[in-house]
């Protein structure tokens, strides 16, 4: 049942068939501007943290983005992914208000969470994204019960839910990859394989070659592909999306990839071989459909740099917004996050209150 033989090539080659003989202009254009935009996007976050503009940490997925933008392209609203530290992106192929996402960073007042959470651990509820929980894979768990929802209320809506190798060897991971086998689920289940789980080297990790062969063991389909070719991901996802909606249950897809950074932004990543990090930066998956959009006369500088620039205002207004929106009162900690009588919250506000009136925890 599992294809881990070469599957991206297969994958990349069905879809070139289908659009024989020129490829899909408009959807590989699309495929590349949306990695150009996560790149910038995660890039412009990585200079804030250094400015010290923003409190807390973050994991950027720089060099990930075909896996990033391949798995999660075309998406409808009423669709859900379940991401992890390492997905923040994910939410500009959603559509999430950049100001939002940028407010999120920052921890203000105007963002999805109000300002509770930390930086990349985002949802949004008014387009399906959950928000991620700090236990790594935990995000599976939810996903598998939103697909469940799903095929409870004859809804044709899938879930995309998206981990790193490192969380495949928790159990509750195979719990849900389990459960979603058993009854046959409308989910994606995407494990983006970076290489490494903190400093752990995949090799560390797990005793197979391939993560997609986790799959034999519950009932479903695995693939294996290049994450860095977004065309080979985007098939593959495409069609396992396809069946999922159809009722056809879930897949288990790996995408191997590798992050350019450190875990996160205090992370020197000192356990890579500078080798290796150069090996995987020439293979720059935005580059790659730069060169292959260029031999199909769909690319120019120029186009890119009107990318660039309208990406580049769009940034800077979500910023703007972010610093100028109020950060959230210690007083405020507590609401919306438990259901109180009216009585009952002026109870716990005496009890809080004190102890941050100056807008701070003692
Ligand atoms: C259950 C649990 N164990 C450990 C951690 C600490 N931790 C946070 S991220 C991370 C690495 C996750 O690696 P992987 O799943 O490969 O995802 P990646 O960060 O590479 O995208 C670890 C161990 C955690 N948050 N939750």
């Amino acid at each position: 049942m599992a294809t881990t033989v070469e599957p991206t090539r297969i994958a990349a080659d069905v879809l070139m068939e289908k659009q024989s003989p020129e490829p899909d202009g408009a959807l590989y254009r699309r495929l590349y501007s949306y990695m150009l935009k996560c790149r910038m996007v995660e890039e412009r976050i990585r200079v804030l943290y250094r400015q010290g503009r923003f409190a807390g940490n973050y994991f950027a997925a720089v060099g990930q983005e075909a896996t990033e933008v391949g798995v999660t392209l075309d998406l409808l609203p009423e669709d859900t992914i379940a991401p992890s530290h390492r997905n923040f992106v994910t939410h500009i192929m959603k559509g999430t208000p950049l100001p939002l996402m940028f407010a999120q960073i920052y921890g203000r007042k105007t963002s999805p969470d109000q300002g509770r959470s930390a930086p990349a651990h985002c949802g949004y509820a008014p387009l399906n994204v959950i928000t991620p929980s700090s236990t790594i894979a935990a995000q599976l768990n939810v996903g598998t019960g939103i697909a469940l929802a799903y095929t409870m209320r004859r809804r044709p809506n899938v879930v995309v839910a998206l981990s790193g190798e490192g969380s495949t060897s928790l159990g509750f991971w195979h719990e849900a990859v389990n459960f979603a086998g058993v009854r046959r689920l409308p989910i994606l289940i995407v494990v983006e394989n970076n290489g490494y789980a903190e400093s752990v080297p995949v090799a560390l990790q797990t005793a197979v070659d391939d993560i997609s062969v986790k799959a034999q063991a519950y009932g479903i389909p695995g693939v294996s592909v290049d994450g860095n070719d977004v065309v080979a991901v985007y098939a593959a996802a495409r069609e396992a999306i396809d069946r999922a909606r159809k009722g056809e249950g879930p897949t288990l897809l790996e995408c191997r990839t590798y992050r350019w950074y450190g875990h996160s932004e205090i992370d020197p990543a000192k356990y890579r071989d500078p080798a290796e990090v150069a090996y995987w930066k020439a293979r720059d998956p935005i580059t790659a459909m730069e060169l292959r959009l260029e031999s199909a006369q769909l690319w120019t500088e120029r186009w890119k740099r009107e990318l660039e620039s309208e990406f580049t205002r769009e940034i800077d207004e979500a910023i703007a917004f972010a610093e100028s929106s109020p950060a959230p009162e210690g007083k405020e900690a507590l609401d919306e996050v438990y259901s109180f009588s009216i009585r009952e919250r002026e109870l716990e506000r005496k009890v809080w209150e004190p102890r941050f009136t100056v807008g701070r925890a003692e």
